[in-house]
């Protein structure tokens, strides 16, 4: 029983598949918008945040960094870094309004946020501006008093104010209606801790020892001999091309402009010289790490990968604080576009070549774990890379968007 959401244009329990794709709530023009904000409870008040300002990036930081998403057993917090808010909340176009914050009107203590970012994605032959909507959190103690669908009605105001009334997120929740449902998966590395900190249950007859061997990855990456070097500005057009190529192939996809290319997979990066042997110390702050490989006689950016970090506090061990997670991101290569019987062994191999440098870098930046879920091609090489099953889903949705199911964004042939 949704309060809330059963009075949203998303798609309700028991509606069966729609008859075709689109609109579930005709876009009204902007005069016909809702001008003024929606009522807080008394002693509460709006408070758009400017995240250009290092004081208010930092309350943002504290608000998540204590009230943010736990995993089931309360046993781990996302704890996303400042220089990571400010990467994901500020691509090109942003809206600072769309940075909505809650604050105690006597205080002014920061106590809910909720953003959105402007996006192009493309749902199957569908191609439209939408937003997407994340880190809603209210503060611990403010809870289940229905702040939340104020939050996401205020939220809503603001997209419709810029035109906008498509958007996508994602929640562990389950809510009406998912489009999509993907798992996660987990390659341990650093073994020890995984296992003190209790994240990997270690399974009865194996000693941390063994488990370690069984898990330990070589220092180098594999593809350095072949033209693997970090991402620089020159490649952004070839990365952009090879890209959007390579997610033609799935049934629901981020359209990146160049300007947008550049800021997901270059400027996360952070600053400081980009050499051959960057793989072994990241920088200080660093977010997002992109490499790209280049064909040595072409000069061809044949593939890229990316990852990025973002940790986790331990809740309950007094030997470690702090996870240190990455979590694959985008990735692409050429071998997606050889035609011929043996197509998706070649793929496989390519991408288990490629992902499992990803492995071996996240180590040597001092990971102790790199996570995937069960999309894009990622099912292909996750299992023989030895990632292992999580007990976490991510659902995905979409906001007034009707479509039929996608089977975990992987290639449209395969939904069901
Ligand atoms: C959630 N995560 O079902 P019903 S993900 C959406 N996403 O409504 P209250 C959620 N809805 O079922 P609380 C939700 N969690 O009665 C709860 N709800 O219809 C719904 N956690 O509100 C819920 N961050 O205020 C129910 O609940 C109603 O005090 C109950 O607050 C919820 O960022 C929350 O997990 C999540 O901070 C804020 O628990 C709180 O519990 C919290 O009584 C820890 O709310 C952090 C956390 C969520 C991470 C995320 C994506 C959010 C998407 C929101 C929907 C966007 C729609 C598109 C809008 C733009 C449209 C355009 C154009
Ligand atoms: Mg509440």
């Amino acid at each position: 029983d949704h309060k809330f959401w059963g009075a949203q244009p998303v798609p309700q329990p028991g509606e069966g598949p729609p008859l075709g794709d689109g609109y579930i709530e005709a876009s009204k023009p902007s005069e016909e918008v809702r001008q003024d904000p929606y009522p807080l409870p008394k002693d509460f008040e709006w408070s758009v945040l400017d995240l250009n300002d290092a004081a208010q990036l930092r309350e943002l930081y504290e608000l998540l960094c204590a009230n943010y998403v736990e995993d089931d057993n309360a046993s781990f917090r996302f704890q996303y870094s400042a220089e990571f808010l400010s990467w994901a909340l500020k691509p090109p176009g942003y809206h600072q309004e769309w940075h909505v914050g809650v604050r105690v009107a006597s205080n002014k203590k920061l106590v809910a946020f909720i953003s959105a970012i402007p996006i192009t994605i493309r749902v199957r032959d569908h191609l439209f501006h939408a937003s997407e909507v994340n880190f809603l959190c209210v503060h611990k103690k403010l809870r289940s008093k229905r702040l939340a669908p104020v939050l996401i009605k205020e939220i809503t105001r603001q997209c419709h104010l810029k035109g906008i009334f498509q958007a996508l997120y994602t929640a562990g929740l389950l809510l009406p209606t998912p489009v999509s449902t993907t798992q996660y998966y987990h390659r341990c590395i650093n073994i020890p801790k995984l296992v003190a900190v209790k994240f990997f249950p270690i399974p009865a007859s194996m000693t941390v020892a063994r488990l370690a061997r069984l898990y330990k990855v070589p220092e180098r990456p594999h593809l350095l001999d072949s033209g693997l070097r970090e991402m620089e500005e020159r490649d952004v057009s070839q990365v952009g091309e090879l890209f959007a190529r390579y997610m033609r192939r799935f049934g629901m996809v981020p359209v990146f402009s160049l300007d947008e290319v550049r800021h997901h997979f270059l400027s996360g990066m952070g600053e400081g010289p980009r050499d051959k042997d960057s793989w072994k110390s990241p920088r200080e702050g660093q977010v997002v790490f992109t490499y790209v490989v280049e064909n040595p006689q072409t000069h061809k950016i044949t593939d890229f990968f990316s990852f990025y970090s973002l940790p986790s506090t331990i809740m309950n061990s007094d030997k470690h604080s702090l996870l240190n997670a990455a979590y694959l991101y985008y990735y692409a290569t050429d071998a997606a576009f050889e035609e011929g019987a043996d197509e998706k062994d070649l793929l496989k191999k390519r991408l288990e070549e490629l992902l499992g440098d990803a492995v071996i870098i996240a180590s040597a930046s001092g990971f102790d774990v790199l996570n995937g879920l069960t999309l894009m091609d990622n099912v292909l090489f996750m299992k023989d890379l030895k990632f292992g099953t999580g007990d976490g889903v991510l659902n995905y949705y979409l906001y007034n968007w009707r479509t039929a199911p996608l089977a975990g964004m992987s290639p449209i042939d395969d939904v069901p």
